[in-house]
């Protein structure tokens, strides 16, 4: 058993049908979507703006590995080709964080291994997966170099330009409840 928060994003394609088709690929084990938002490149190459959100998924039967085999299916799925680092992608599906039931709660769990490092390296310096994590998990908090933090204040220490490139849109990736289509 393993809870997952998941970060989605595209800037390639039909943005928003990539983003939701992880929700359809997901099914059942999803049990939070964040807002969409439109967002600003990071990391320093040149490309068009990202639709981001972030999903929190479990599965009795997955352990952390298998989140990672999951999105990457999924991408697969998508089209996604790997070329540049932090380039241009029809879809990415990164593990954010992966936890194991705890005494009641959850523990986040810990590695180093470099086809999966947990908690993302990269989670606590990205508007882009922060403000639509806090969205679903107000008190999240995540490891970084070894201390757990709130991933609240951690967004605040992000330089005002990086908060200011994640803005939220109205598209859902869930059909609104009492919707008819
Ligand atoms: N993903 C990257 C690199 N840069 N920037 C934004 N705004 N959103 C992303 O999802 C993103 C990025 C590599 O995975
Ligand atoms: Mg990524
Ligand atoms: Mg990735």
């Amino acid at each position: 058993m393993t809870r997952a928060v998941l970060s989605i994003g595209s800037n390639m394609g039909d943005r928003l049908e990539l983003l939701r088709g992880v929700v359809t690929g997901l099914g059942t084990r999803v049990r939070a979507v964040s807002p969409v938002y439109t967002t600003a490149p990071w990391g320093g190459v040149e490309q068009e703006d990202f639709l981001n959100a972030v999903l929190v998924a479990e599965d009795p039967g997955y352990r952390c590995r298998d989140w990672l085999r999951h999105g990457q299916r999924l991408e697969t799925a998508a089209g996604r080709e790997r070329a540049v680092r932090w380039g241009a992608r029809t879809l990415d599906v990164d593990i954010v964080s992966c936890a194991e039931p705890d005494a009641g709660g959850f523990r986040a769990l810990h590695s180093t291994d470099p086809e999966l490092t947990l908690p993302h390296p990269q989670a606590h310096n990205r508007a882009f997966v922060l403000i639509p994590w806090l969205d679903v998990e107000p008190d999240a908090t995540l490891a970084v170099e070894g201390t757990e933090r709130s991933a609240r204040e951690l967004l605040m220490e992000l330089d005002p330009a990086e908060r200011a490139g994640v803005r939220r849109t109205e598209l859902a990736l869930l059909p609104a409840a009492g919707t008819v289509r």
